[in-house]
């Protein structure tokens, strides 16, 4: 610890706390670092949140199980609450604290990656903005009935997985169909925020401080986004949304022979199995929706680093998008996503949607 900066060996230190589920350590590294006068804000976004992104990089790499992850993200969150609690406990708290204005935090529909709206909800408040927080997976019906309960000026919505966009889109046409501007943030929302504009989100932001900055700046935000999305998009994307059990079904048989992990006997295997070709199809459907092959091409570059990771065979991901062209010839919106599909796994794009 050093002054009001965050050491390496802080953020080692508390890397190491994760890696040990020592939630003990953790919590007084991350409240030692704030009573030495780092500011809570920098505590949260500039340790937790890069250790966390560390947490995805070594459970994607299959160095860490389902379980290690879950105790550290577990280290983590607690730690977000024990620094909220020991800032509010040592600063004076700002005259006319929530005096900033009303938010309402919530996550999209389908999301529970909870820990960045909870980031988010604590940097908001120490800036003195009052917020009420909905956590994961809230559907339109909740954030309208919450937004006519408690009138907050603003919603900001998390989404972290880029296949719940369609459903992200319903909540934002709900808030803007109640007259509440949206400020979208996450990495589910695309490149510097690019989806979150197509969906018609009013603001972007890519961490909590840029949130925190562009409310402060442009306060009242206003109703000004614009949503992109065609009816053309709509419609392809509910005839995948429609064939969906269809479309698993033909898969898990079309690529047994491929991908013998696919079909498995128990019913743990099978579950999982599923799992990955609805996420598959769930992200060629968002894809489709927001009219942008890198939300597919994206999540194929997750599966297949996963799936070396294991020393899976990633050819089935190959398998998958002939099968799926096959199939899905009538729909030139989807044929579109699953040629970038197969460029991008011949090694003739790089993912993010050139060409190689
Ligand atoms: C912890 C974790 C989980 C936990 C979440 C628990 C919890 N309480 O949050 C659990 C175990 C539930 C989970 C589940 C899954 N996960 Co997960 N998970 C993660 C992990 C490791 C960390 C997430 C996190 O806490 N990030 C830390 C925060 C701080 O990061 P952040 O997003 O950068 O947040 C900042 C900004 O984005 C911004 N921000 C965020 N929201 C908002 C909102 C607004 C309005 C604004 C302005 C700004 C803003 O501000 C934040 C702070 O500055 C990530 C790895 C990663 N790279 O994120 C994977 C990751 C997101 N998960 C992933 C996957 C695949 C899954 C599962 C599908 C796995 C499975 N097989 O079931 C499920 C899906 C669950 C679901 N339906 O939501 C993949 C997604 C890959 C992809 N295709 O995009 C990732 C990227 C893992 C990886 N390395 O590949 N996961």
């Amino acid at each position: 610890m050093n002054g009001t900066r965050i050491t390496e060996a802080a953020r080692a230190g508390f890397d190491a706390c994760l890696a040990a589920a020592d939630e003990d350590a953790a919590i007084d590294l991350a409240v030692g670092l704030v009573a030495s006068g780092v500011s809570a804000e920098d505590v949260l976004l500039r340790l937790v949140a890069p250790a966390q992104l560390k947490v995805g990089e070594l459970w994607a790499s299959g160095e860490w199980t389902v379980a290690q992850e879950h105790a550290a993200t577990h280290v983590s969150s607690r730690t977000v609450d024990e620094v909220a609690s020991a800032a509010r406990a040592t600063a004076r708290p700002p005259a006319g604290s929530g005096a900033q204005g009303r938010v309402l935090v919530a996550c999209s529909d389908g999301e529970w990656h909870v820990l960045p709206a909870r980031i988010l909800t604590e940097v908001l408040r120490l800036r003195g903005f009052d917020v009420r927080s909905l956590g994961g997976s809230v559907p339109p019906d909740g954030i309208l009935s919450d937004v006519h309960r408690n009138g907050p000026d603003v919603v900001a919505l998390s989404c972290t997985l880029p296949w719940n966009l369609p459903l992200a889109y319903r909540q934002i046409e709900t808030c803007r169909w109640a007259g509440v501007p949206v400020i979208a943030g996450g990495s589910g929302f695309g490149p510097a925020g690019a989806w979150a504009y197509a969906l018609g989100a009013d603001l972007y932001a890519a961490d909590a401080r840029d949130a925190a900055e562009a409310l402060l700046h442009r306060w009242p935000p206003v109703l000004r986004g614009e949503s992109s999305v065609g009816a053309d998009a709509v419609e392809a994307y509910a005839m995948l949304v429609r064939q969906r059990p269809a479309l698993l079904e033909y898969l898990a048989s079309a690529l047994r022979d491929v991908c013998p992990g696919l079909g498995g006997s128990s019913g743990t295997e099978q579950e999982e199995g599923t799992g990955f070709l609805g996420r598959l199809l769930d992200s060629l459907a968002a894809a489709v929706f927001v009219d942008d092959e890198r939300v597919f091409t994206r999540h194929l570059a997750f599966v297949r680093t996963y799936l070396a990771a294991r020393s899976a065979d990633s050819r089935c991901l190959l398998a998958m998008t002939d099968a799926l062209a096959g199939r899905l010839n009538e729909s030139p919106r989807a044929l579109d996503k699953l040629s970038a599909g197969r460029r991008f796994l011949t090694g003739q794009e790089d993912g993010s949607g050139s060409r190689g």
